[in-house]
């Protein structure tokens, strides 16, 4: 097991499934601008690490939160130019999470109030224990969302959702954040890891280099016009056939053999 340590966050590596776990536990794992730097410092490592790290998931320390949102503490008495300047940090991190070549799982193993709901909305898919809560609280403290929770929310659930989260600023359960799509699946919280792992084991049998094309063609392609979305797909499904991973997927099929991808 490979271990990158950061003073707020944590990057372990094993068996090609980085983990990413937001370590402020104490505040319900709030995220202040040093715990935002560790995150992007973090990815940055990520995202040069292809070689151990396949897969990422992302969740919180503790039994109790994934994260609780930006740091109160931190943000209440913040100046307009702070405020920026956090912002910046937090867009720069969330997009980088977006950009990754690597699937990103979201492992939601309690609260994620504002910009944790906004962070688990970055990933590529969330799986949540079955008492975690979402909420987007902030117009409660007289803010927007402002790290994505506008944009990213919406095109996950909905206008008509993610307005209603948003201008109600109540929390909802696990099961309801299912039933509106943003959670992908519910499980025990004791097995949240293990699923979380699981569906990333099953993601690492396929090609990595198609992984990463498709990740990117849909998240390219959803903010398109469908016939520019469509020739936009078209690119990146002809760039497939320069990787030696279409020949071996192609011929492993033939061969009736499982294919050995190496990720060229
Ligand atoms: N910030 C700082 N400390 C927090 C925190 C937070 N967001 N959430 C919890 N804590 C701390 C509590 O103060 C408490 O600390 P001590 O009193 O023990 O020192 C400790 O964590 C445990 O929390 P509680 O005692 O409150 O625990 P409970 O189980 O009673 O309640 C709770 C759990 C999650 C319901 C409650 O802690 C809570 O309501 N927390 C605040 C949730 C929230 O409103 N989050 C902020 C959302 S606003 C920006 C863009 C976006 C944003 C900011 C800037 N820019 C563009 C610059 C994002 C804003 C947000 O995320």
């Amino acid at each position: 097991m490979n271990f990158y340590k950061y003073d707020n966050v944590l990057l372990e590596a094993e068996d090609g499934i980085g983990t990413l776990t937001i370590n402020r536990p104490k505040v319900l794992n709030a995220l202040n601008s040093a715990t935002l730097q560790d995150i992007g410092d973090a990815l940055r490592e990520v995202k040069e690490r292809q070689d151990v790290i396949k897969v990422l998931i992302i969740t919180g320390a503790g039994p109790k939160s994934f994260v609780a949102g930006a740091d109160i503490s931190q943000m209440h008495n913040m100046s307009v130019v702070e405020a920026l300047n956090l912002s910046k940090l937090a867009h720069n991190s969330f997009a980088e999470i977006e950009e990754l070549p690597q699937f990103t799982i979201a492992a939601v193993n309690g609260f994620a109030l504002g910009g944790g709901c906004e962070l688990a909305s970055s990933c590529d898919m969330r799986i949540g224990s079955n008492t975690s809560k979402f909420g987007q609280p902030e117009v409660g403290l007289g803010i927007i969302p402002g790290f994505g929770g506008t944009q990213r929310l919406t095109r996950l659930i909905g206008r008509g959702k993610a307005k209603e989260m948003i201008a109600t600023s109540t929390m909802i359960t696990a099961q309801e954040a299912y039933r509106i799509g943003l959670l992908d699946e519910i499980t025990e919280p004791d097995q949240l890891m293990d699923n979380a792992k699981e569906i990333a084991k099953t993601i690492m049998k396929n090609g990595p280099i198609a992984v990463a094309m498709a990740k990117y063609s849909v998240d390219r392609g959803a903010d398109l016009p469908l016939d520019i979305a469509i020739d936009m797909e078209s690119q990146v499904w002809a760039e497939t056939f320069a990787t030696n991973d279409q020949s071996e997927g192609m011929e492993a099929f033939l061969e009736k053999r499982a294919a050995k991808f190496s990720g060229k």
